[in-house]
């Protein structure tokens, strides 16, 4: 038996280790509030093994990342203007919040224990009871198996550990496949252009929804999980917010089977954020999370401004100043075809040094790859291998093509078949495997084999005969909807981005099974035929709350700007224009103030500036850090 000395790391790695050893999902629905007993468990449980050994490494590694991002913060600390710096932030922040838009009802739906409750069809004797899905590394696990601490992306050896009546079951990938496509059509009855996120999620703008049905969102978002539930048994919970970060996180809040609805209005949404872990943040992982060490909360964003701008191209100043305001992109629209980069496959085992069995896991991830690819209508020229080590290091090894390839014996020669002479035999063939990326690398003892392909080409656009898929078919013409959201498509152009993750580095923290959730959704997408869309992280143009409000209509409609401080219209879309308009209300109101204006005056101009108080109060009484 392993004593907690033994098992406790060195005190300065041991709070980061402890939590990353407790993997990327530690802040999934339904796990019980104090992780310190789970992590501890886990530590234990893992203690010796190569994963542990792995982790610390990566772990240290990250450590010494962090010590340098935080030297060169001092140093910049010490030669910056932060005087400077804190007004630049602060201008960037009424820039931004000038820029909110709440006119749009948005959705993020999310199944519950998505596999497990697919499984639980299949098996309805499991029902209440704790089991998770995958046998060497679990995908998902039952809510009773999370009360344990049990979850997705953990070890089987380690979850049996934490609850050891626990149930594992095989993973059925054409059960989920087809029970996403079930949820997403019906989805999709109450926004045709929904955006599917991943097998088990989607995200729905229902403003217009609502409208034509006379319905308010939350009997909406009612209705349509009743709905799923009626026609599939399965449940799905729901956020409604005016945007889609907003959504997602609120979909977690009342899981699982509940739905959660954070009001429109700017006030109540910077209080939801305030005391928000900024581990919630759709695109902040647990890396950044360590990285962002001082921020627990988004309102702690606002206290370390400063810091975050002097790091402005690890963090991105912009997107963190917009998630302490909860502001994010509110369009809806499904990926474009254009916007897919890449296909791939694998399989996890417990660890294989035979050349053979190595072989044959390789050949059947061709064969899924091939499969898939085949279906969704892509050809590509690259094939990377990849592969991890029973110590869990992960390698990779590229090769590309001179020609298009989409089939599986191609996929797995990686050799050029063009400059194959045509003796080759199939025989001869199967003795290619691999030849060229894995072969030189054996001997291995693996436990994952992967193959991902490249550099694609859409083998649709041919067969949707070209321009026609620029333009649209009739059907698409002739519905209200479309012509409508291809308005506003139009105007979206201008000078802002809403940047929807942190710029500055990945968050490599790849979870090895977070892959089959995501390689789920090309089959996951309802087969109504979709049009072909900007790419989603394009510009949009300056849109201005109040006149979106009042008209009701969708977003983007107006292009005219409004000073957020005097509320003048502006004749202008020019972003430095606006920002010179605005220092020069700014600093016309504390001369007014200065000069002792009429108290009359001087009412006026605090009226108009009203809405920013919280902002101009915030800035002379910073917030302590919250825990
Ligand atoms: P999630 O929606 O993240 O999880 P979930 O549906 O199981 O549970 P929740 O109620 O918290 O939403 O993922 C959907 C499915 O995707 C999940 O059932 C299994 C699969 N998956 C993976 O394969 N790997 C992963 O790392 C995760 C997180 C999920
Ligand atoms: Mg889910």
């Amino acid at each position: 038996m392993t004593s907690d000395a033994d098992t406790a790391p060195a005190p300065s790695q041991s709070k980061s280790l402890w939590k990353r050893l407790a993997g990327p999902s530690s802040a999934k629905a339904g796990l019980t509030t104090d992780q310190s007993d789970i992590n501890r468990v886990i530590a234990e449980a893992s203690k010796g093994s190569k994963f542990y050994e792995n982790e610390k490494k990566k772990d240290k590694e990250l450590t010494e990342r962090i010590e340098k991002l935080l030297q060169t913060r001092d140093t910049a600390m010490k030669e910056a203007d932060l005087v400077q710096v804190e007004y630049t932030t602060s201008h960037l922040l009424i820039e931004l919040e000038s820029l909110r838009d709440v006119s749009q009802i948005i959705v993020h739906v999310d199944a519950d224990a998505f596999f497990a409750n697919c499984e639980l069809l299949y098996n309805p004797e499991l029902k209440g009871k704790a089991f998770g899905v995958g046998k060497g590394v679990l995908t998902t696990a039952s809510y009773e198996a999370r009360k344990f601490g049990v979850r997705s992306g953990m070890a089987a050896f380690i979850a049996k550990k934490l609850c050891p009546e626990l149930i594992l079951l095989s993973i059925h990938p054409e059960r989920y496949s087809n029970m996403s496509k079930r949820v997403m059509a019906i989805l999709a009855r109450y926004d045709p252009d929904m955006l599917v996120a991943s097998c088990d999620e989607a995200y729905l703008n229902i403003t217009e929804y609502c409208e034509q049905h006379d319905l308010t969102a939350d009997k909406c978002v009612s209705e349509m999980r009743r709905i799923v539930q009626e026609e599939t048994k399965l449940t799905v919970s729901a956020g409604i917010a005016s945007n889609r970060m907003l959504a997602k996180i609120c979909s977690d809040k009342n899981k699982p089977n509940g739905q959660f609805h954070l009001p429109p209005d700017s006030q109540t949404i910077r209080d939801f954020m305030v005391d928000l872990p900024v581990r919630k943040v759709p695109g902040i992982g647990r890396v950044h999370e360590r990285m962002l060490e001082s921020i627990g909360t988004c309102g702690d964003i606002f206290t370390q401004r400063v810091s975050i701008a002097l790091l402005d191209k690890e963090f991105g100043l912009r997107f963190m100043l917009q998630t302490y305001l909860g502001i994010a992109s509110n369009v809806v629209r499904p990926h474009s075809r254009e916007e897919r980069k890449s296909i791939g496959a694998e399989r996890t085992f417990h660890p294989l040094a035979d050349k053979g069995k190595i072989l044959q896991k390789l050949e059947e991830v061709a064969e899924e790859l091939e499969n898939d690819m085949t279906e969704t209508g892509w050809a590509d020229r690259t094939v990377t291998l990849k592969y991890k080590l029973e110590n869990y290091q992960v390698f990779t090894r590229a090769k590309s093509f001179e020609r298009w390839i989409t089939k599986k014996n191609d996929l797995l020669a990686v050799r050029d078949l063009s400059t194959v002479q045509c003796f080759f035999t199939d025989v001869v063939m199967h003795e290619q495997i691999g030849t060229e990326l894995l072969l030189p690398e054996l001997p291995l003892k693996i436990r994952l084999i992967g193959l991902r392909v490249t550099k694609l080409k859409d083998l649709k656009i041919s067969a949707d005969s070209g321009i026609k898929r620029y333009f649209g078919g009739p059907m698409e013409q002739t519905s209200p909807r479309k012509k409508r959201k291809t308005l506003s498509d139009d105007m979206l152009v201008g000078d802002h981005t809403w940047q929807d993750h942190i710029p500055g580095f990945d968050d490599d923290e790849e979870d090895d099974v977070q892959v089959l959730k995501n390689e789920l959704l090309s089959s996951a997408k309802p087969s109504s035929p979709r049009r072909s869309s900007a790419p989603e992280n394009a510009t949009i143009h300056a849109s201005i709350p109040i006149s979106a409000k009042a008209s009701g209509k969708k977003r983007f409609i107006e292009s005219q700007t409004f000073c957020p401080v005097c509320g003048t219209e502006l004749d202008t879309n020019d972003n430095r224009k606006l920002n010179s308009h605005v220092d020069f209300c700014l600093s016309r109101e504390a001369i007014q103030e200065a000069e002792g204006h009429s108290a009359e005056a001087e009412a006026k101009t605090r009226s108009q500036a009203q809405a920013w108080s919280w902002f101009l109060d915030s800035k002379t009484k910073p917030r302590s850090k919250r825990k």
